[in-house]
């Protein structure tokens, strides 16, 4: 074999060994799609390990807070995850001193390897039956679990009148006995995330649903794997110029 000969074979060689690497470097420096962090579906009672319930439990079966196969809801709720879901009535009449608001906790979610981080949360309620001034409520909240950054309100659905009225988030949705969608952006730098639900009322026909619970967020590439990929994509194309002169 020539000289010429063995420069092309080796610089084919070296480009057969090259290509995989420099493709899969580009491959985790490039954008992936969003992925699924953390799920809560309410199929099984999760309450002191996958999440933690404050106020749980009811007086009677039309007054509770739990999943819903453990009470009596008002009819007509539709378009839930599954079997089952996080359920609330009349939310004032439990004897005991158990503590208002009632909360939903979910376990602290570490999501430190993703960026552009949501939160979404399916949720109903009957309508047309909230008050004001009780005051009826439902708010989602993002709360750092490392006790660093403030609690922050994703969002609060509150009845927009005295009587009467729908519980309204601040974009002026309302929430029906069809389960809806929400989406919110997690807050920046909040790694150690936990979500957490508040809500209050005070009659019999009111009712929230709480279903499917999604964090999600787009994956970091980890550094240490990225550096190893690129730092064997350089020495490959400085093999790729030394070997000519070697020959
Ligand atoms: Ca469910
Ligand atoms: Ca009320
Ligand atoms: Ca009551």
């Amino acid at each position: 074999m020539s000289t010429r000969s063995r420069r092309l074979a080796t610089f084919a060689a070296a480009l057969l060994l090259a290509s995989p690497v420099v493709a899969a470097a580009l491959l985790l420096a490039s954008p992936a799609g969003a992925a699924t962090i953390q799920t809560e579906l309410f199929e099984s009672d999760g309450d002191g390990t996958r999440y933690t319930l404050t106020g749980a439990g009811g007086f009677g079966t039309d007054n509770f807070f739990g999943l819903s196969s453990q009470g009596t809801l008002p009819a007509g709720f539709s378009g839930f995850e599954g079997t089952d879901f996080l359920a609330g009535r009349d939310l004032n009449d439990f004897s005991g001193g158990v503590p208002n608001p009632r909360a939903f906790d979910l376990v602290a979610v570490d999501t430190s390897g993703f960026s552009s981080v949501t939160v979404s949360i399916l949720l109903a309620a009957t309508p047309t039956t909230w008050e004001s001034a009780d005051p009826d409520f439902l708010r989602v909240w993002a709360v750092d679990a490392d006790g660093v950054l403030p609690p922050v309100l994703l969002d609060a659905f509150v009845p927009v009148s005295a009587s009467n009225s729908n519980l309204v988030n601040g974009s002026g949705t309302a929430l029906g006995l069809a389960f809806q969608d929400f989406t919110w952006n997690a807050p920046a730098g909040m790694t150690n995330l936990i979500v957490r639900i508040e809500t209050y009322s005070t009659g019999g026909a009111e009712a929230v649903g709480i279903d499917d619970i999604r964090i999600e967020g787009t994956p970091i590439p980890e550094p240490s794997s990225a550096l190893i990929l690129l730092s064997a994509a350089a020495w490959s194309a400085g093999a790729l110029r030394r070997t000519p002169k070697q020959a």
